[in-house]
């Protein structure tokens, strides 16, 4: 089984027992007051809760109640609710406001009253008492992968573990895989899943700490005495998960700034409050904190600072040995030549005066950026970007129209977009049969022609399927002026014929693959790559002349930054887009485009920087020449 989780304006679909997992990953509980509710743009929502937020509660509390060994019938209901709700195309809150709730099929008015409670307090007494009621370290169990609600009851009652020590424990002692229903196997993955837990568990996705950082960033920029605040730290080198979020501010007073910044209302704990530096956390997600660092500095060093807090602390140690060489001093106050300051107040003036190229915040990452090799010329940005080759509507899971996706990207000012919905064995996604593909096609047709100032291409994200053929046949292949091709089913490949890397190849010796989407298929902190030879797949994309995707939804980043590097080493055009399932979804692009950066990916290695002609003679060269 499997749910579409709704996350930042783009949607997931996860299997079961995953959605509670991602759930850390998100901070759902933001208060209405919280800045960065709306993840990735749009309005600011004034409720406790919205929509797919309450699903999941909903699905919560069918989880709790199974652990506890409720009522069947009961734990149905509140699943049935919750994918009502989840699957609802009105709006919840209206709904409510209008005393209408009732209307959803299946919801009565003990239900209605529940989720009144969800939308007004974000949280509900059944939940309440179901939490205090089961072992307090039972419920994390149930954010392993590989271990729903079943399982966690199961261990509860035959072994009575409680914890996730009490878990490892019987994991080890070989108790649990004795059990009836479980083996060897199952309870490796497990084991496997819990090391994957506590190994990513702790840092926050790049999706989830830009939005608070900036958020924050502003609400510094708004106090008295302060001339400029920048972004530093591993958030501004685009790197995929953040450990905490650097702050730095440009001021005289900052012992006054610092004690108004540890007072801001986000703040959960202050760790640290001084003259130049204030540490605090804010909540991400119920009981998950981040910190957040704020240093204050003067104009003259706050280039220097920038610099340095901006590391990596890789960077700058090889950055030193230059420093060294030079027989000068470098630290967070400026460049020294003795006393003598050199530079401090820009940070180009560092990297002149070091006689090194102004090396781009996300390539800082001692990966050779001092080399004679290196060339930060023309890296691609976000300007460079005309298009978006791989979104959603509502013809399969999308939330918006061909429509208003279209509007939406001609407001970002795009050229052309690609509507790539999934295809017939996607069903969890609403895949489209060939029938209803053939009426998109039309529909797509019809609202490019309809529509000025923007280019709508068909396309379609095809399911490369478990024995490396494509889902839909080439009658519809050859209709799309655009295909992404990815594997959504069956990752594991286990016992299946062909290995991921063997179905990617496949699919790209088809004449119509134009890009591969997600390469790797890993979702970050939450599911791992598929095992996939890169290097092969890499030289089969170069020989047919297949794009790879730099998927930019921030749960994704497939390719990631060191994929971005080989691909573009062995030739092959990359693609950047978002996956978006809803208009609010493009905003992701600066994460992909962070990626592709931190990869060194320039414009011409990126086909959606292409003018739209450019991009229609690539695909047509790797398709068949009618001659006549
Ligand atoms: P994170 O927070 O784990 O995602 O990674 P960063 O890079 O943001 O690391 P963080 O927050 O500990 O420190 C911010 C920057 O400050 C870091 O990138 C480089 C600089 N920095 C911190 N500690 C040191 C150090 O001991 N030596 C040098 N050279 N730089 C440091
Ligand atoms: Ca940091
Ligand atoms: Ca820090
Ligand atoms: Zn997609």
């Amino acid at each position: 089984m499997s749910s579409i989780l709704h996350v930042a304006g783009v949607e997931l679909p996860l299997e079961r027992g995953e959605a509670l997992l991602f759930n850390t990953a998100n901070p759902l509980s933001l208060t209405s007051e919280s800045p960065w509710v709306c993840l990735t743009g749009g309005t600011l929502e004034n409720t406790a809760m919205n929509q797919s937020e309450i699903a999941k509660a909903f699905e919560r509390i069918a989880d709790l109640l199974e652990i506890d060994g409720g009522d069947r019938f009961r734990i149905n209901s509140y699943r049935r609710t919750s994918r009502t709700i989840k699957d609802s195309t009105e709006d919840l809150e209206a709904l409510a406001k209008a005393n209408k709730l009732t209307s959803m099929p299946g919801v009565g008015k003990g239900t209605a009253e529940r989720i009144l409670q969800f939308i007004e307090t974000g949280t509900s007494d059944v939940l309440q008492e179901l939490e205090a009621k089961l072992p307090p370290g039972l419920p994390a169990l149930l954010e392993i992968p590989g271990m729903g609600p079943k399982k966690v009851a199961l261990v509860h009652d035959s072994l009575d573990v409680k914890s996730m020590d009490e878990l490892k424990a019987v994991i080890e002692s070989g108790a649990m895989a004795e059990l009836p229903g479980l083996g060897a196997t199952s309870v490796k993955k497990i084991a496997e899943g819990i090391a994957f837990l506590e190994s990513s568990g702790g840092r926050t996705p790049l999706g989830i700490a830009w939005p608070m950082a900036e958020a924050l960033a502003e609400k510094v920029r708004r106090l008295t005495g302060v001339r400029r605040v920048e972004i530093a730290g591993s958030l501004r080198r685009g790197q995929e998960t953040i450990g905490d979020i650097d702050i730095l501010c440009e001021a005289d007073d900052g012992e006054a700034i610092i004690k108004k910044f540890v007072s801001f209302s986000d703040v959960k704990r202050i760790l640290a409050s001084g003259e130049t530096k204030g540490s605090v956390t804010v909540e991400r997600d119920k009981g998950k904190e981040l910190q957040v660092d704020l240093r204050v500095v003067p104009t003259a060093s706050f280039g220097a600072a920038w610099q340095y807090f901006t590391g990596s602390k890789e960077h700058n140690v090889s950055l030193r040995e230059i420093v060294v060489k030079k027989k000068l001093r470098l630290n967070e106050y400026g460049l020294f030549d003795g006393e003598h300051s050199v530079a401090g107040a820009k940070e180009e003036d560092i990297y002149e005066a070091l006689g090194v190229s102004f090396v781009p915040p996300e390539l800082r990452e001692d990966r050779g950026e001092f080399t004679s090799e290196a060339s930060f010329e023309d890296l691609v940005k976000l300007a460079d970007i005309r298009s978006d080759l791989h979104m959603h509507t509502i013809a399969s899971d999308g939330k918006n129209t061909i429509d208003e996706m279209a509007e939406a990207a001609k407001a970002r000012g795009y050229e052309y977009i690609a509507i790539c919905d999934h295809s017939k064995s996607s069903t969890i996604a609403n895949g489209l049969s060939i029938e209803r593909m053939q009426a998109h096609i039309k529909a797509i047709r019809e609202a490019n022609d309809c529509l000025d100032g923007i280019t709508i291409l068909v396309g379609c994200e095809c399911d490369i399927l478990s024995n490396g053929e494509m889902d839909y046949p080439t009658e519809i292949l050859e209709q799309c002026d655009w295909v992404v091709a990815s594997i959504h089913a069956a990752m594991g490949s286990g016992g299946k014929k062909l290995s991921a890397t063997e179905r990617t190849i496949a699919a790209m010796e088809n004449p119509f693959v134009c890009v591969i989407g997600h390469p790797t298929g890993r979702l970050i902190n939450r599911r791992k790559p598929m095992d996939l030879n890169m290097a092969a797949v890499i030289e089969a994309a170069k020989r047919t002349g297949t794009m790879l995707e730099i998927n930019a939804a921030w749960q994704r980043l497939d390719l990631k930054d060191l994929h971005v590097r080989q691909a573009i080493a062995g030739g092959v055009m990359l693609s950047i887009n978002t996956d978006s399932h809803r208009t609010q979804g493009f905003e992701q692009m600066r994460y992909g485009i962070a990626t592709a950066r931190r990869g060194g990916a320039k414009k011409h290695d990126v086909a959606n920087c292409l003018p739209l002609e450019k991009l229609r003679q690539r695909v047509a060269k790797k398709r068949p020449h009618v001659t006549n």
